[in-house]
């Protein structure tokens, strides 16, 4: 249903423009005087619109993007597996549309997938972790199964921080056993943040179009941050988790992680949904379950007349955030209340976090490993994992200790997210972040959103279940100190490393977030602003490609820019 009403929205956006490669301002090769749009540019209309004109093919997208994959991968790790199937995918989807089937806007345009979402192919599903190296699932996760029918081709999976940043105190963003260390784009050894790292590096250098990842408390929205991209966390329920490698199914999400909000919308929109195999999206609040369009949610005027607040921010972030992104939101129609604080924040009991999550996983892990089809280390359980982690020279340890682990089993005495003790800190949490927090704010102000700078985003709406849209909004000014994240081997702060601003509201509030964002994105266009270093930039654009299947060489006319 939502995939006609789609289909014939952007047949009228492209009426209104003119044909292919007349509209791409950005475009960076060409052939014989046909221009492609460069790929650490283009949106997906206008992949769509190559794709639907024959100017390039899926094939010849796929072809692109492996070789940017090839070209950087021994540097910046950001991709641990292709799928061998790629190509084969994509000339199936290319035979469909020569036959006149598009199956929506995503049709024959590659994505990458954080290494915790499974698919039922020749790739594996880790958490970066050799324990799971081999093991077998039933069937597609939920998430890959939509993409599949979407018509996304699945081109591989991302590096992560190791089981989501969920194993250990003392390893680093972006490592994991099995993918290495993923390194950003924008400084020197530049710490990625986490957990889905190499979906943040992948997405922000067009190692694909866009990519998955998966958050608990952070983890799309920060590495977005770090990497200049747009990321949609969604409520809690609005995507399955089905066979997705959990932390904790209260506070974990699948979403979009992208270089504009209308790009991260369209995969929105492929994912979003109920699920009869995670029970959590039956509270998805539409009749039927029929979602609202995301893409027809970017709205350029969403801001006029919308009152927004501002929650103690830090500097340097701070800087940008008051000189920069107030000032353009009040000049766009948006009322500030100033400085409001959520007393819950400073109440919030040491250990309560830990353990919800802790009880979570210790729960929701056994579900996953019982799902599998083959587990080749025959493990059972949360012991079983850390005793194979320790034993396993693979794993690091004890360099990257198993501290959250030893946390859950010892301290917590192994206890689930079945006892009295869990829940009065789950509900616990629930009052804090939501009377005291995010809901308190939104009533007792009369608000539509709350904005805060990304970097101090995540919690509040990690315990709630409840939506965020971080953007681009700046980076760390000429001069800036360097510092060192704390094992002391990538670069956490320097000049030109990005931040975000995050649009905040109550659970399924993602139509309005995602009208607000663009509509900050549209008046700040940051993305262009900031740019990652020259070297880490692969070079293959689709004129390469395209050349040399047509026997033609490209003339490469400019870099990026
Ligand atoms: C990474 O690049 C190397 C060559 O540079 C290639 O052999 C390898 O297959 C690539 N891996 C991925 C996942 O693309
Ligand atoms: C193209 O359409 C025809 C007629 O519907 C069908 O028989 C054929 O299998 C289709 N081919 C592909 C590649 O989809
Ligand atoms: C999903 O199932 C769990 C366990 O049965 C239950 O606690 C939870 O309330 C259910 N969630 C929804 C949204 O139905
Ligand atoms: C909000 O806090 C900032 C930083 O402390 C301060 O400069 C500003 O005046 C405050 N605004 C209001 C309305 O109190
Ligand atoms: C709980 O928090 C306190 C205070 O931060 C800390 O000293 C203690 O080690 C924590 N215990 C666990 C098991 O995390
Ligand atoms: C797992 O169990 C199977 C069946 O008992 C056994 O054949 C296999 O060797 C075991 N694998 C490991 C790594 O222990
Ligand atoms: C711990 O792991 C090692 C190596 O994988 C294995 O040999 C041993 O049997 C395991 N011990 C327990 C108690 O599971
Ligand atoms: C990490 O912590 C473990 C356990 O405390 C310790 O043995 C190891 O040396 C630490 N690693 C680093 C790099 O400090
Ligand atoms: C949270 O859990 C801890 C450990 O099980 C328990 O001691 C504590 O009373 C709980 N706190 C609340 C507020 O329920
Ligand atoms: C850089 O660090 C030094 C020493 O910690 C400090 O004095 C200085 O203010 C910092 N500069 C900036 C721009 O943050
Ligand atoms: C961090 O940045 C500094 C300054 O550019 C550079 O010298 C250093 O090699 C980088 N890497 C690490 C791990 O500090
Ligand atoms: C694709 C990629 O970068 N693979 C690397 C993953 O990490 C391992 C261990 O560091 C390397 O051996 C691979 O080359």
């Amino acid at each position: 249903m939502r995939s006609t009403i789609l289909y014939t929205i952007l047949a009228v956006a492209f009426s209104a423009t003119s044909i292919a490669g007349t509209t791409w301002s950005d475009s960076c090769t060409s052939i014989n005087g046909q221009a492609f749009p460069s790929l650490l540019d283009v949106t997906t209309e206008e992949l769509i619109t190559g794709l639907e004109s024959g100017l390039f093919t899926s094939v010849d997208l796929v072809n692109a993007y492996i070789a940017r994959i090839a070209e950087v991968n021994g540097t910046n790790h950001a991709v641990t597996q292709l799928n061998p199937d790629a190509l084969t995918i994509a000339q199936a989807l290319d035979d469909e549309r020569a036959n006149g089937t598009s199956r929506g806007p995503l049709h024959g345009i590659p994505v990458l997938i954080k290494n915790n979402i499974a698919t039922f192919d020749s790739m594996d599903n880790t958490a970066g972790s050799y324990v799971f190296a081999g093991a077998k699932v039933p069937r597609d996760s939920t998430m890959a199964a939509k993409l599949r029918q979407a018509g996304a081709v699945i081109l591989g999976k991302t590096n992560l921080s190791q089981w989501a940043n969920f194993r250990s105190d003392n390893s680093s963003n972006g490592w994991s056993a099995i993918g290495g260390q993923v390194i950003a784009a924008y400084f020197p050894d530049q710490d990625p943040s986490g957990s889905s790292s190499g979906s943040g590096v992948s997405s922000s250098l067009a190692l694909a179009h866009f990519c998955l990842g998966s958050e608990t408390d952070g983890s799309i929205i920060s590495p977005s941050d770090a990497s200049n991209l747009v990321g949609i966390k969604p409520s809690v329920g609005l995507t399955s988790r089905s066979l997705v490698i959990p932390i904790s199914e209260h506070q974990d999400t699948v979403g979009p992680m992208a270089r504009t909000v209308k790009d991260a919308a369209y995969l929105l929109n492929a994912i979003a949904g109920f699920d009869e195999n995670d029970n959590y999206t039956s509270a998805i609040p539409y009749p039927d379950y029929v979602l609202p369009d995301y893409v027809a949610a970017c709205n350029f005027s969403a801001l006029s007349g919308v009152p927004a607040i501002r929650n103690s921010p830090y500097a340097p972030i701070l800087d940008s955030f008051d000189t920069y992104a107030i000032p353009l939101l009040k000049a766009a129609g948006a009322i500030i209340v100033e400085n409001t604080t959520w007393p819950g924040y400073d109440t919030e009991p040491a250990n309560r976090t830990s353990v919800v999550l802790e009880g979570d996983f210790v729960a929701d892990l056994i579900k996953y490993i019982d799902q599998l089809t083959f587990n080749p280390n025959n493990v059972t359980d949360l012991a079983d994992v850390r005793n194979f982690t320790q034993s396993s020279a693979l794993e690091d340890y004890p360099d990257r200790d198993t501290g959250v682990w030893d946390q859950a089993l010892d301290y917590f005495g192994g206890q689930d997210n079945t006892t009295p003790e869990f829940w009065s800190n789950y509900t616990l949490g629930l009052e804090l972040a939501g009377p005291q927090g995010i809901i308190g704010s939104l009533t007792n102000y009369s608000l539509d959103a709350l904005i805060l700078p990304t970097y101090f985003a995540s919690h509040f709406p990690a315990i709630l279940g409840t939506p965020v849209v971080t953007v681009p909004m700046g980076s760390y000014p000429a001069g800036s100190n360097v510092t060192q994240n704390n094992r002391g081997d990538l670069n956490a702060t320097g000049p030109g490393i990005p931040f975000g601003l995050s649009f905040v509201a109550e659970k399924w509030s993602e139509e309005k977030l995602i009208g607000l964002a663009y509509a900050f994105e549209q008046r700040s266009m940051v993305r262009d602003k900031v740019q990652p270093l020259p070297e880490n930039v692969p070079k293959t654009e689709i004129a390469d490609v395209v050349g040399k299947r047509k026997g033609r060489r490209a003339s490469v006319e400019v870099g990026w820019s």
